[in-house]
């Protein structure tokens, strides 16, 4: 091993600890400004595109302003040193011994103008009380595309709550249970420089707050989780990506495609038909109960 290996396996040790105990770890400077400052640029000119189409549909199916908006799933806005990112990597084989999997590629934007989410996990418990809280199986990493801090709506998130199941599980956080963990241990909105990436266990408690900015906040947001657990679907890129996403050490899980990919309107589409269908079963059901009346 040599010293700068030694170096790198403390720092990585480290981060796996703070994900064991806290639920978070940020690392500093880990991915290269330019990747970074083209994604920003481009992504930028995607919310445009992505608030227009909200427009048409009667507004943004999610929380005021906060838009389920990923990256470009083509080989010219996906980077190795984001999508593949050797620091993460390292992290994340450690974390589930050499088994690490990608199963998200997508991202949050916080634009201005929103509103304060509902306290929410991005995964569930994978055992229920009077089972122990089982260990991490799943991260997600944030990835801002530029500075991320109060002023433009960083991310709040709760530190520890990884350990705190609510009593279902996830992924909703039960009101009642906010103000008896701020006596323990209140959020805190982190505040990162381009290049630095928060890994956080995606049972940890966090909401997307307000921006009060007048740019977009864009979060480049992957799951990586551990590949014993069954795979539940690949991720669509197109051909040419393999070239970034192959041959490092968590597996892509991905299908590569000779076609177009809606990256950018389908999440929110999609979103946006199951709440219409969720809205039509409600309807049906009252009617059918006033009918029975
Ligand atoms: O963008 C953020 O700050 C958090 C967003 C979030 O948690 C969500 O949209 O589910």
């Amino acid at each position: 091993m040599t010293s700068r290996n030694r170096v790198h396996a403390t720092e990585t040790e480290a981060a796996v600890s703070s994900i064991h105990e806290h639920g978070f770890v940020i690392i500093k400077e880990a991915v290269p400004k330019e990747p970074l400052a083209v994604l920003r640029e481009r992504m930028d000119r995607d919310t445009e595109e992505l608030l227009a189409y909200c427009e048409s549909i009667g507004g943004n199916p999610r929380e005021r302003g906060h838009l389920q908006q990923g990256p470009p799933v083509s080989s010219e806005y996906v980077f190795a040193d984001v999508a593949m990112n050797h620091y993460v990597n390292r992290i994340c084989n450690q974390l589930y011994n050499n088994r690490p999997r990608l199963t998200f590629y997508n991202g949050n934007t916080n634009c201005p103008g929103s509103t304060t989410q509902g306290l929410h996990m991005d995964g569930r418990h994978a055992t229920l009380a009077p089972e122990p809280v089982a260990p991490t199986s799943s991260v997600v990493v944030d990835i801002p595309a530029g500075p991320m801090n109060k002023q433009n709506g960083s991310i709040q998130i709760w530190p520890g709550t990884h350990l705190v199941r609510p009593p279902e599980g996830g992924p909703r956080v039960p009101k009642n249970l906010e103000a008896d963990r701020v006596a323990i241990e209140p959020p805190i909105q982190p505040e990162t420089q381009v290049g630095d990436v928060l890994i956080r266990d995606t049972r940890l408690w966090h909401r997307g707050v307000p921006n009060p900015s007048d740019r977009p906040r864009h979060m480049i947001a992957l799951i990586v989780t551990d590949g014993r657990l069954p795979v539940r679907g690949k991720l669509d890129f197109q051909k040419g990506c393999e070239d970034a996403l192959e041959g490092h050490t968590v597996d892509s899980n991905a299908n590569y495609l000779d076609e177009e990919i809606d990256y950018l309107l389908s999440p929110t589409r999609r979103i946006y038909m199951s709440r219409q269908s969720a809205k039509a079963e409600q309807e049906r059901q009252t009617e059918s109960a006033k009918e029975s009346a």
